[in-house]
């Protein structure tokens, strides 16, 4: 399968088990999993089978799904804007962690703090150019650094999703120092 096509895929499934699975009449179980065969049979615009989306769940540059153990279901591993319960662990998170955005959000961040919108936890990276790029999704990137260390000490609590993406309730603003644009240059 080309690149093309694994991507295009790899959206589709990102939108139907993160956000809509009932724009094809599908229903999730609580933990977020999609009966595979199932999915198949209510994907109507293009052909999916089971080992296309074998290829693109183990190829997938941010292992973004996961199979059941037998592979009769699938989920997405993080990103979800729907209620389900990924039965996320508290983990201690590393010393350094990054968020990156578009330089149009900063003022409104610095105000607020980092919110996690429409999805169920604020996005984090353990490295600076993965959040360069998560930001070059909304704009001009900026990366913000946060002081992990002090959010423990004051109680906050952080997930580690299955494809090492760092999660966390929220960031208020005191935690968060901008990391300056020409050290972004740096990467
Ligand atoms: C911003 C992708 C204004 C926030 C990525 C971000 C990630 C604020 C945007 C994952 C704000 C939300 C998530 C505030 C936060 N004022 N803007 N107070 N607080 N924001 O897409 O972190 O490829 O929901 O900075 O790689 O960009 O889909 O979150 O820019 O891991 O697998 O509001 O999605 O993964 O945008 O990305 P998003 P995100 P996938």
């Amino acid at each position: 399968m080309d690149n093309k096509n694994t991507t295009k895929i790899s959206k589709y499934l990102s939108y139907i088990l993160r956000h809509q699975p009932q724009s094809i009449g599908l229903t999730l179980d609580k933990k977020g999993w999609a009966n595979i065969d199932e999915l198949i049979a209510k994907t109507t615009d293009f052909s999916l089978s089971l080992s296309t989306i074998q290829y693109v769940v183990e190829t997938n540059d941010k292992q973004r799904f996961a199979l059941s153990e037998n592979a009769t279901k699938i989920r997405a591993n993080q990103g979800h804007s729907l209620e389900i319960d990924l039965a996320l662990t508290a983990q201690q998170p590393p010393a350094v962690l990054y968020h990156g955005t578009a330089k149009h959000f900063v003022v409104s961040i610095q105000e607020h703090g980092l919110k996690k919108q429409n999805r169920h936890h604020v996005h984090l990276s353990q490295h600076k150019d993965v959040a360069n790029s998560v930001g070059a999704r909304h704009g001009k990137p900026i990366i913000f650094k946060l002081r992990t260390a002090a959010m423990i000490q004051d109680g906050f609590i952080f997930y580690q999703s299955d494809n090492n993406v760092w999660l966390t309730d929220l960031v208020p603003a005191k935690y968060l120092q901008l990391v300056e644009e020409e050290q972004n240059g740096h990467l």
